[in-house]
């Protein structure tokens, strides 16, 4: 019984295992699905750095974009603005930070298809140190939240 617990226990981690590139890792990666004709799109993670430097976030490629850059979200009055992260995203040694809806994210641009709810894309993270990461990221509903469901704060 002990045994079959274990095993069911790893099998879970192996399932939901980060990318990661030295102490950097990136976890419960997802895109947000995309209208047909949509010409950019969102993306979500949670990224850690368990190093004692700084890295920086500087942007990505993907096969489904012309780009990927990193925005902000900040409310100005009523009126949302996106503003792309000048000098990457700094996460700070021993810190996270996460990207998600309303804050911080990917911004695909220049679409060239729909991002279809249940397929999987990967995006090759860039970052100042760690150097090139490649995430494969699940397309989710637009409702969808951080960590899929399993992360409550
Ligand atoms: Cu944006």
């Amino acid at each position: 019984m002990k045994i079959q617990v274990s095993i069911a226990f790893l099998a879970a981690l192996v399932a939901t295992a980060p990318a990661m590139a030295g102490p950097v890792s990136v976890d419960s990666p997802w895109l947000r699905e995309t209208a047909p004709g949509a010409k950019a799109g969102g993306g979500y993670a949670l990224i850690r750095n368990t190093g004692k430097a700084e890295d920086r976030l500087l942007g990505g490629r993907t096969a489904v974009a012309a780009s990927v850059d990193v925005h902000s979200m900040t409310m100005d009055g009523n009126i949302m603005r996106m503003r792309p992260v000048s000098g990457g995203l700094a996460i700070a040694p021993g810190g996270s930070v996460a990207l998600k809806p309303g804050g911080y994210h990917l911004m695909l641009m220049g679409l060239k298809r729909p991002l279809k709810q249940g397929e999987t894309v990967t995006i090759t993270l860039r970052f100042a140190k760690a150097g090139e990461v490649p995430v494969r990221f699940r397309v989710e509903p637009i409702d969808h939240q951080l960590g899929g469901g399993h992360d409550h704060h």
